[in-house]
């Protein structure tokens, strides 16, 4: 035992200063929360650069899908398939506006905003989308805004 903790301590010592962790949020994917029906919860997530998002298919029948054009500049477009779990990892800072396809035009949208960059706000404001999307998005952007 006494071996044991010595053992302990030395691995500690020894180990090499890790870099801080990167951070995962969940949102999950449901036909009813708190927003109502068909909705990511929670719909408006700040991470840092590197931390990741898993999108939970808590319900079945959704997925997640980029918005075409709401991402920031150099960032990769990302989809999951429908009724599985993605992980993305967020390493180009800005604002991200996710839908699930089946359910876009019954407003499920989020907004993702990686390292407090909100330098895209205005573009993705520009973009047109069905009129739920947009009345969850003008709601989400005025809490962005505050
Ligand atoms: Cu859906």
């Amino acid at each position: 035992m006494k071996f044991l903790a010595i053992a302990l301590a030395t691995a500690l010592i020894a180990a090499p200063a890790l870099p801080a962790a990167a951070a995962n949020v969940d949102i999950q994917l449901l036909n009813k929360g708190e927003a109502g029906a068909m909705t990511f919860q929670p719909d408006l997530v700040k991470v840092g650069v590197g931390d990741t998002v898993t999108f939970q298919p808590t319900d079945k029948g959704h997925n997640v899908d980029i918005v075409a054009n709401m991402l920031p500049a150099g960032a990769q477009p990302f989809k999951g398939d429908n009724s599985r779990p993605l992980t993305e990892t967020f390493t180009v800072p800005g604002i991200y506006v996710v839908k699930c396809d089946p359910h876009y035009g019954m407003g499920m949208v989020a907004v993702i905003v990686v390292g407090d960059d909100l330098s895209n706000l205005e573009a993705v404001k520009a973009g047109k989308n069905p009129k739920l999307a947009q009345q969850r998005l003008d709601t989400i952007f005025a809490d962005l805004a505050k």
